[in-house]
């Protein structure tokens, strides 16, 4: 192969892979005897393009499959599409075409789009999870989930979505609206199916702890969501001694700081009254209105009614409280009602200046140190409760305990007086799965007159969603479906009707690393298969998902692990969260009462001092550097830059300028420094026949060992910005050095460093090699060089000479060296003896492979 002066990027890019493809090389090792790897990404949504986004958390993966790969592993190296979603149905009533054709269509064009990055993925095991072969076995999952009673259904106030007809997780509330639609959200009681998420809520608690390799951040957002809190219930009696009603605190110690008692509008009590008062009636129905996500209750104006009853407070039945309805205490939080004490709880502070009810000091609050003692006063002052530690104050025989020392009191009171006792309470509630919507994986029940709920036999799977169906109105077309749903009871035979909700697509995802590791037809994957590849070695995502898939996917695999279909509980042994890719913003402001006109980076010209639009010449704003988004046209195509650039500059420079989990903005320079970089190794690589004089280059090898070991390293580590540092520095090095057997071999060996990051350069200047010098046909096979320990160590070593502690010059000295000979070569030193000037040292300080210290 005569050898081009130019990396042609685009002819490599195709070249290569249609090798890859031809020669099947990246096809998992099923029965391998080596070490596995399981590189997974999580898979993407196929909205129809990919992003900038995706190349950068695949190109990571890549990197590291690619590595384990030539580091002796069998890899397992997916790819796949969460596929159904309410996306495809929005087009589908927007465009009137088919879910199905519309998301076939955009996995074709995705995947093609994938392939051109060059990614080591086995194409083999590709799944979509909108596809009966996928779905059929998860409705064989939920059934098996139902036998084992982790399915449930219950009536509940759901999140009801009033534009896209549907019911909400809490999660996808945003300050009361809908996460896509936008629209207000209401409250709506509905019949709807659960997985039981809250069976396994001590032991998901519990099992973050075991995750060493996933961030603590994530850690600790999964510990807030699972939400344990230890405190007290303790029931009230209503004034006159009627029976009332139970109460869950977390601070039982502010007891004697109580000022109300409340309920939430949706308690039994509330609905009780509300019957013989409109008023009241009026103001509930106002609070379902409103949003129930949490942020909107924590920082949403408080709303009370006074029922006009009044509770005895328990430690003293003289003492009587009012009862108010509160729109902030949610029914399905412990007990749905609570005791407010407004000095130590800044929703009950809000609440209590709001209405005007006292606010009495508790805790005694630590003062400004030059005010003196602490602030004890009963009267609590100002709008912002305290929170912090302190003793208790004005509490009988509280007074002078710490926080902790009067919980424990008061729930041993509680526990031998007999009017409560110490509970947990967790945040975490059953997961409410029923979607009203056509393009998900159909629960697989049948609603039968006689019988009742009636599981769809396994034999009958998959219950395959109709194709025809019709979009024209909003609503569930399952629903209106004029024949899917009728059929024949399985167990009496009689007429009866199918299940019309679908699952959520965050089921769709809590299983499919299991499905890519193992896909018979006949079952939903092989538990020795299984036992092999999981759990996921390295698992890389966006940090959108730390909290709800990653506790569904850990919670699926606990309920497997309870169905004795797997062993292991934790799906993914080490979490990395990639930052997002990042652009400026270019924009034309376009008059009062509307939104700014944006652009996209291509319709600019930018230079040092601002930015003009190409069309007209005339200047633009440019904005702050924020993720890339679709609707601030801050995007750059990965297909352009393909087409201009080639995969490897692509990738290249994804890794190189940010840490990976830090955002990393794009940028023109970059790309562009990526690209030379491309060419600049092009240009290494022709020297590997280059030996010169044929002699060793000691140094050199050093350099070149320890980038080896050094950019092994930090790939493991994921850190491939610090990789590429490496890579670069020892391009310098043998830029720098004369042509010698040892440049020839660290330009020859260098292909292989460079070969996880950019495949199709390395495959082309191996490719280029003659014969005898490659261990493989194809460096995609190759083994990942071997550092020579020796050469790792620095066998010199830079001394600093100082003259009374300043430094006058350094030398370099074999390491190790003998104390007595680095003192005399710092006496011999001509900048030392100048400051020295012929005084007799009255010290000389030696730090071994460091410095010597003259003191005169
Ligand atoms: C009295 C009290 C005094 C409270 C005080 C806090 C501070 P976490 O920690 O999140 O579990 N609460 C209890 N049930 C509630 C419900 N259904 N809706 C809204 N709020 C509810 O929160 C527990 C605290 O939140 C409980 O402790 C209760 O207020 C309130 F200085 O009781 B606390
Ligand atoms: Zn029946």
């Amino acid at each position: 192969m005569t050898r081009e002066t130019r990396f042609g990027a685009l002819a490599a890019d195709a070249r290569w892979q249609a090798a890859w493809d031809a020669a099947n090389s990246f096809a998992t090792n099923e029965g391998g005897e080596k070490p596995k790897a399981y590189i997974l990404e999580m898979f993407p949504y196929p909205s129809g393009r990919i992003h900038m986004g995706h190349v950068r958390n695949y190109a990571m993966g890549d990197v590291l499959a690619r590595f384990k790969r030539m580091t002796g592993h069998d890899v397992l190296h997916p790819m796949g599409w969460d596929a159904f979603g309410m996306p495809a149905e929005n087009a589908a009533m927007e465009k009137g075409v088919h879910p199905g054709g519309w998301t076939r269509d955009n996995i074709a064009a995705m995947r093609a789009q994938l392939k051109r990055l060059g990614l080591a993925i086995d194409w083999s095991r590709e799944l979509a999870t909108c596809e009966p072969d996928y779905y059929g076995q998860e409705q064989a999952l939920f059934l098996d989930m139902f036998a084992a009673g982790l399915v449930a259904r219950k009536e509940s106030y759901v999140n009801w979505d009033p534009v896209d007809m549907t019911v909400l997780a809490n999660e996808q509330v945003i300050d009361g609206r809908g996460w896509r639609s936008g629209a207000l959200v209401e409250k709506k009681k509905l019949s709807q199916w659960f997985l039981k998420i809250t069976d396994f809520a001590d032991d998901l608690l519990e099992g973050l702890g075991s995750l060493d390799h996933w961030p603590d951040k994530v850690r600790l957002m999964q510990e807030n969501w699972i939400g344990k809190s230890q405190g007290l219930e303790f029931s009230f009696r209503l004034a006159g001694g009627a029976p009332g009603f139970d109460v869950f605190t977390t601070r039982p110690d502010t007891l004697f700081g109580a000022s109300f008692a409340a309920i939430s509008p949706d308690h039994p009590l509330a609905e009780r009254l509300a019957k013989d008062s409109p008023e009241l009636t009026a103001f509930i129905a106002e609070c379902r209105r409103q949003g129930t996500s949490a942020e909107q209750l924590e920082t949403g104006e408080k709303l009370g009614f006074d029922t006009g009853l009044a509770v005895e407070h328990p430690l003293d039945p003289d003492w009587h409280l009012p009862v108010w309805v509160v729109n902030y205490v949610l029914m399905d939080y412990g007990t749905g009602a609570i005791f407010g004490c407004p000095a130590h709880d800044q929703r009950d502070l809000d609440f209590a200046r709001k209405y005007e009810l006292p606010v009495h000091r508790v805790i005694s609050q630590p003062a400004p140190a030059k005010a003196g003692g602490d602030e004890t006063g009963q009267v609590f002052h100002g709008d912002e409760a305290y929170v912090g530690p302190g003793r208790l104050v004005n509490s009988h025989f509280l007074d002078g305990m710490t926080v902790d020392e009067a919980k424990a009191a008061i729930i041993a009171r509680a526990e031998h007086e007999g009017w409560g006792k110490g509970t947990t309470v967790w945040r975490l509630r059953d997961w409410g799965v029923s979607r009203q919507r056509y393009w998900g994986t159909p629960i697989p029940f049948i609603h039968c007159p006689a019988c009742g709920l009636v599981p769809v036999p396994k034999s009958q799977l998959p219950v395959v969603l109709p194709e025809d169906a019709d979009f024209s109105v909003p609503g569930n077309p399952l629903d209106r479906h004029p024949t899917w749903k009728h059929v024949a009871c399985p167990s009496c035979g009689g007429e009866a009707v199918r299940e019309t909700d679908t699952l959520d697509t965050f089921v769709d995802s809590s299983w499919y690393f299991l499905r890519f590791a193992s896909a018979p037809a006949d079952k939903p994957f092989d538990p020795e298969v299984i036992r092999r590849w999981l759990p996921v070695d390295q698992y890389i995502g966006g940090i959108e998902h730390a909290i709800l898939h990653l506790l569904y996917a850990r919670f699926w695999t606990r309920a497997l692990n309870k169905l004795g279909m797997i062993d292991i509980k934790e799906p993914f042994a080490s979490l990395f969260t990639q930052g997002m890719v990042t652009h400026e913003t270019y924009s034309r402001a376009q008059g009062e009462g509307l939104p700014p006109l944006f652009f996209t980076p291509d319709e600019i010209n930018r230079s040092a001092d601002g930015a003009t639009l190409d069309a007209d010449g005339a200047p633009v704003t440019v904005g702050r550097v924020i993720k890339m988004s679709k609707s601030k046209k801050n995007v750059v195509d990965p297909d352009a830059i393909l087409d201009q650039y080639g995969a490897d500059a692509a990738r290249w420079f994804m890794l190189s300028d940010s840490p990976p989990e830090r955002d990393l903005p794009w940028s023109e320079a970059g790309i562009e420094g990526a690209w030379r970089f491309v060419q600049r190794l092009w240009r290494i690589f022709g020297e590997t026949g280059n030996v010169g004089d044929g002699g060793e280059d000691k140094p050199l090898a050093r350099k070149l060992h320890q980038a080896i070991a050094g950019v092994a390293a930090d790939v493991e580590a994921l850190g491939f910005n610090k990789a590429v540092a490496k890579i670069h520095a020892l391009a310098n090095e043998i830029e720098k050095a004369k042509p010698s057997a040892t440049r020839a071999e660290a330009c020859r060996t260098l292909i292989l460093l460079v070969a996880p990051m950019m495949p199709h350069l390395a495959e082309e200047a191996w490719a280029a090699l003659p014969e005898a010098q490659r261990s493989t046909a194809m460096v995609a096979d190759a083994a990942w060089p071997i550092a020579d320990p020796a050469l790792l160590v620095e066998d010199e070593v830079t001394i600093v000479f100082q003259v009374n502690g300043k430094r006058r010059d350094e030398e370099l000295l074999p390491k190790d060296a003998p104390r007595e000979i680095v003192e005399e070569r710092a006496l011999a030193n001509t900048n030392v003896q100048a400051h020295v000037a012929g005084a007799t040292p009255k010290k000389v300080i030696v730090v071994p492979n460091r410095l010597v210290n003259i003191v005169i």
